[in-house]
């Protein structure tokens, strides 16, 4: 009887982690794909989707403002996914001028 137990109990730890760690596995994956920044080879490639660049915080974005460009639009991830574009390390990639 106390045999039947332990076997038991011995299956369940082997079948749940199993169980648990592949549906986690999955939920991970979709996750990482759905919320990935996209990273851009050249400002053009970058403006088709914003058109006046990304700023890495809304400060950034308004000293574009104020120096004579159009706003960025604001997404952290965006901005480290093409921190590449920055070449004068102002916190915003592909800035625009007016
Ligand atoms: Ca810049």
């Amino acid at each position: 009887m106390k045999k039947r137990l332990v076997a038991v109990l011995v299956a369940g730890l082997i079948a749940f982690p199993m169980v648990g760690t592949s549906s986690a596995h999955v939920t991970r994956s979709d996750a990482a794909s759905s919320t990935a920044a996209p990273s851009y080879g050249n400002c053009t490639q970058l403006h088709h989707r914003w058109r006046y660049g990304v700023a890495k915080t809304r400060r950034a974005a308004r000293r574009q403002v104020n120096t004579g460009h159009y706003r960025p639009h604001v997404s952290r991830a965006g901005y480290l996914a093409n921190d590449h574009l920055d070449a004068d390390n102002d916190l915003t990639a592909c800035e625009v001028s007016l």
